[in-house]
């Protein structure tokens, strides 16, 4: 199985998962600072102040990237490292890092794709009310410009958000994630408020005269009624709702979807989207990012028959109680291009959790992640010879990482960090990864 010449095999990662130094060289404080060390709020109460401390170790992680043989790197730059209290003041050592990080990969010949916001806002923003203040979204936007300002000329792709389905709902409904709201009408308000941060960014690249490629990156899932009982498949489509059609519609549509407003009555109305607010989001974009980790059978919550639903547990849940499903990535390809867009797409994201550990021969044996990739990487070639326009492929994450509330209790890196020692060593499925890139397809 070859992939197209030209394919971006890449790897990701995020900010505040991976660099540490969260007090260093001027950044200011980010939601998850307060979050992490909130106690009760993260697992074992870990927090991101050192991560993988790749704001120290830069050098040697660009150098593994090149063993591996990416041509591509996903990154985001950390807002409040840039602007530390979200509007205002510019930190010129925060912009100093990631220029580095930029043009240490291209040193390296690997092609930055850089995140813009992936869940750090700044403190400050959120004391003023975070994404439900409608004000964060045109700051995030002259963020959008001070960063492009200065790495415009270097950067070939741009994602404004990383699954503004997270943001929204885990930080405001779930409550899992910073700030750790749970308050469904202020979810579904900081939903709107995120996509106009994203469609505020795009129009301030594109007046800044970005040459780079503009996407953004949203989670999708694949919803499947448990049974045709009109219960179950009325269930199935309002999770696709809450978790798909409200960033698909407004984006590539520009409109919510039309039962978005009857659903959500009960919490809120809509008066928080402004004359022009849709047109801004619905901007016309150069690639579509897609994250896919979950795939969900649907059934009716007898306890809540309007607005609930049940998601049936996966047969052979992994460490995070999801299941694997690489067929799910491939109706999420075709969907998007079918019923949205005919955008390129990018798998900027799939990736699977583990207790790696290494063995007595010092080897991490991550069979399962491999099998993860492979069955991923067939569904996804499956999905372009049915026409799919795909650009490129992120496995979820170059290195092991502090995983939100899971702090560091799984992994998902193709590297395993040590984080005593900070010891970084290819698993398993690192070597593999490196020979489907020399190969440009499954070996
Ligand atoms: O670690 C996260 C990442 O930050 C966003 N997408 C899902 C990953 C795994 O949970």
């Amino acid at each position: 199985m070859r992939f197209p010449d030209g394919f971006l095999w890449g790897a990701a990662t995020a900010a505040y998962q991976i660099e540490g130094a969260v007090a260093e060289d001027g950044r200011g404080p980010s939601i998850w600072d307060t979050f992490s060390h909130t106690p009760g709020a993260v697992l074992r109460g870990d927090t991101g102040d050192v991560a993988c401390d790749h704001y120290h170790r830069w050098r040697e992680d660009l150098d593994l990237l090149g063993e591996l043989g990416v041509g591509a790197y996903r990154l985001s730059v950390a807002w409040p490292r840039v602007v530390p209290a979200g509007a205002g003041p510019v930190n010129p050592a925060g912009l100093d890092f990631y220029e580095r990080l930029v043009d240490g990969l291209l040193e390296r010949g690997i092609t930055p794709m850089l995140t813009l916001y992936h869940w750090d806002l700044p403190q400050a923003l959120q004391d003023a009310g975070g994404w439900a203040n409608r004000d964060t979204a045109a700051h995030f936007a002259d963020y959008a410009a001070v960063v492009h300002r200065r790495l415009g000329d270097r950067v070939p792709y741009w994602l404004t958000l990383n699954e503004p389905y997270c943001s929204a709902v885990v930080g405001h409904l779930d409550g899992r994630h910073a700030p750790g709201v749970r308050d469904e009408r202020v979810a579904v308000t900081a939903v709107h408020h995120l996509l106009l941060a994203h469609g505020r960014a795009v129009a301030a690249l594109r007046a800044d005269g970005v040459t780079g490629q503009v996407g953004i990156t949203c989670n999708l899932t694949s919803v499947h009624p448990a049974s045709e009982t009109p219960a179950d498949v009325a269930a199935a489509r309002r999770l696709d709702l809450h978790e798909n059609r409200m960033y698909l519609d407004p984006l590539f549509r520009g409109a919510y979807p039309a039962d978005a407003e009857a659903y959500y009555a009960p919490v809120t109305d809509f008066g928080f989207v402004h004359d022009g607010d849709l047109d801004l989001i619905a901007a016309p974009l150069d690639f579509f990012g897609i994250n896919y980790y979950e795939r969900h059978h649907v059934r009716a919550d007898p306890a809540d028959p309007e607005r609930g639903w049940q998601r049936v547990p996966p047969a052979r849940p992994t460490v995070t109680g999801i299941g694997v499903h690489p067929e799910g990535l491939a109706e999420i390809l075709e969907r998007v291009s079918r019923e949205y867009t005919g955008l390129p797409l990018v798998v900027t994201e799939t990736g699977l959790a583990l207790h790696d550990y290494a063995g007595p021969d010092g080897e991490i044996a991550d069979d399962e992640r491999i099998a993860f990739f492979e069955g991923h990487l067939r569904a996804a070639h499956g999905a372009m010879t049915r026409g799919v326009s795909l650009l490129g492929f992120f496995p979820w994450s170059f290195l092991d990482n502090f995983e939100w509330a899971s702090g560091y209790g799984v992994r998902y890196g193709l590297y395993y960090v040590d984080y005593p020692t900070q010891r970084r060593t290819p698993k398993r499925s690192a070597r593999w990864y490196a020979t489907v890139i020399r190969v440009n397809g499954l070996p």
